[in-house]
């Protein structure tokens, strides 16, 4: 069960009336699962989150990046408790439909991820027993590093996920609604992340075209 404490509420509202409306271009990368973070250098913190879960599970900045086949999440945190991270995401854009989280209005969490592990929510439960196929191991369950409480920490969740109740996609668009939440002590949630899921840079498509009119020219 999860309780709403009265503080968050105020908090949380508040963020969410600042991150209203704003969608995140999104950044195509490919990151390595692998405990080290040179390869998020560049990559734009899409929500900051106060100091406000002291000696708990207290998200700070969240990083995201997508190549074609991998969802990339870096998490930093205020202190080093990361274990009991929450990650939901808001396929219809609809907090009608899921769960609804705290009750907030923020997000209908129709899929969601303890730590790396996956579940699907239905209307007001919180995990209803579908689940979830594809990579990671078969169920949708993300690829973290590490395993442990830790000031930062990156997951890859795979594009191609099913969801089991009716075989569609987890990721039906290219825009992922996302919101990070924790129901430790006083509990603390992110701003709702709108990630549109980025293309390939076309530079590389752009220098092909210049070199073939060069060849033109040269006739
Ligand atoms: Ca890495
Ligand atoms: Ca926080
Ligand atoms: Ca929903």
């Amino acid at each position: 069960m999860h309780k709403v404490p009265k503080i968050m509420v105020g908090a949380s509202l508040a963020l969410a009336l600042a991150a209203s409306g704003t969608a995140q271009a999104g950044t195509f990368a490919t990151i390595t699962i692998d405990d080290a973070y040179t390869d998020w250098a560049g990559i734009p913190v899409v929500d900051s989150d106060a100091l406000d879960n002291p000696g708990f599970v207290d998200f700070a900045d969240t990083q995201i990046a997508n190549d074609a086949n991998f969802l990339y999440i870096r998490n930093t945190y205020w202190g080093p408790k990361s274990l009991g991270t929450f990650m939901g995401i808001d396929i219809d854009n609809d907090f009608d439909t899921g769960f609804n989280i705290f009750g907030l209005n923020l997000i209908g969490q129709d899929a969601g991820w303890q730590n790396d592990f996956p579940f699907t929510s239905g209307d007001n439960i919180f995990n209803d027993g579908f689940g979830m196929s594809g990579d990671f191991f078969g169920s949708g369950a993300g690829l973290l590093a590490p395993f442990a409480d830790t000031t930062t920490r990156e997951m890859a969740i795979s594009l191609d996920v099913l969801l089991n109740e009716d075989n569609s996609a987890l990721f039906p668009d290219n825009t992922i609604r996302i919101l990070f939440w924790t129901d430790q002590a006083a509990g603390d949630v992110t701003g709702v992340i709108n990630y549109t899921l980025a293309v390939p840079e076309p530079a590389s498509l752009a220098l092909i075209g210049l070199g073939g009119l060069a060849m033109l020219r040269r006739r």
